[in-house]
């Protein structure tokens, strides 16, 4: 069954409230949209999407560039690091941060790489495309925490002689494995899978929900938008996360 409600009300049939609130496995899975509120443009989908210097993020963060223009990707990141410091968390963020206290088993799969749901105060949380604010060495994969020099006059090397590049997934490298792992396992045994703010069109992350729904999990999807996963969903929630969550939250939870 599809419930549609109107923009940013939750119209939820009483039984879900009560099939929420029992949920003992939960996995929220969340996609750009989530940050939207926050002034962060999206990849693909929801009219914030981001170009910048005429390109778009598929031409810009990609292993293509990495190779051909290495400064030109640096500055791209250094772009988006800047804007990205200027931005905080928002209602949407914060309410699922919320609710890891609130089942017995939680864990939150965020495609986002822009750090917003840790700032938010999200502990339970696997990054599946990395995050931006971390580097690692092209050639050795090692962790970077300190860079020596300052990437925006002069390319950052490590002592192995490869290039430091931000620890995000670009298009054709494989996923973190203990992350990946990690989330199939959760979306393989979850009760509940509740996804926001992703048009479900980048793999293997947009395998989740199906795997979930191949498991018997109630599944709920937030978004203004239709996407591929309306048709798997239980409930589609139309509207904006950082005003149907909290919506949700006192749905649920207000008056315990
Ligand atoms: C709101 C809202 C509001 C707005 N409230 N909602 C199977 C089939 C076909 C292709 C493939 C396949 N398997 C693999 C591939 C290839 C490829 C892929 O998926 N391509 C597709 C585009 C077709 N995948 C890969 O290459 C992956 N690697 C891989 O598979 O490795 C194995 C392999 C290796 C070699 C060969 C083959 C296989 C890696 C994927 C890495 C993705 N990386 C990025 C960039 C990260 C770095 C950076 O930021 O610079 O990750 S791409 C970008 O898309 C980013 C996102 O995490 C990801 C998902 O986007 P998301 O979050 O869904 O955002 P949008 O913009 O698409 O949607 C926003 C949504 O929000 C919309 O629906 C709006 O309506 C909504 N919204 N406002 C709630 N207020
Ligand atoms: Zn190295």
């Amino acid at each position: 069954m599809t419930e549609r409600g109107a923009a940013s009300s939750i119209n939820l049939p009483g039984d879900f409230v009560e099939r929420i609130r029992s949920a003992r496995a939960v996995v929220v899975f969340t996609g750009a949209g989530i940050s939207a509120e926050s002034g962060v443009p999206t990849y693909r989908g929801g009219g914030g999407t981001i170009t910048w210097r005429g390109l778009a993020p598929a031409e810009l963060s990609s292993p293509r560039l990495l190779r051909s223009d290495p400064r030109m990707f640096w500055d791209w990141f250094l772009f988006r690091r800047g804007f990205l410091s200027t931005v905080e968390p928002n209602p949407g963020h914060c309410s699922i941060a919320q609710w890891e206290d609130r089942f017995k088993s939680f864990l939150l799969v965020t495609q986002n790489v822009d750090g917003l749901h840790a700032k938010a105060g999200s502990r339970s949380m696997v990054e599946l495309h990395g995050n931006i604010w971390r580097n690692r060495c092209q050639s050795c994969n090692e962790a970077i925490a300190d860079l020596a020099d300052d990437p925006a006059t002069t390319l950052p090397y490590c002592p192995c002689g490869g290039l430091i590049r931000p620890d995000v997934v670009l298009f054709g490298e494989t996923l973190p494995a203990r992350a990946w792992r990690s989330a199939c396992e959760a979306a393989m045994t979850c009760d509940l899978f509740i996804t926001i703010g992703t048009s479900a069109a980048v793999y293997p992350a947009a395998e989740l929900p199906m795997i979930a729904r191949r498991g018997g999990a109630l599944m709920i999807e937030v978004n203004p938008e239709e996407t591929d996963l309306s048709a798997l969903s239980d409930v589609s929630l139309r509207g904006k996360a950082g005003e149907i969550l909290p919506e949700l939250s006192r749905s649920l939870f207000e008056g315990e």
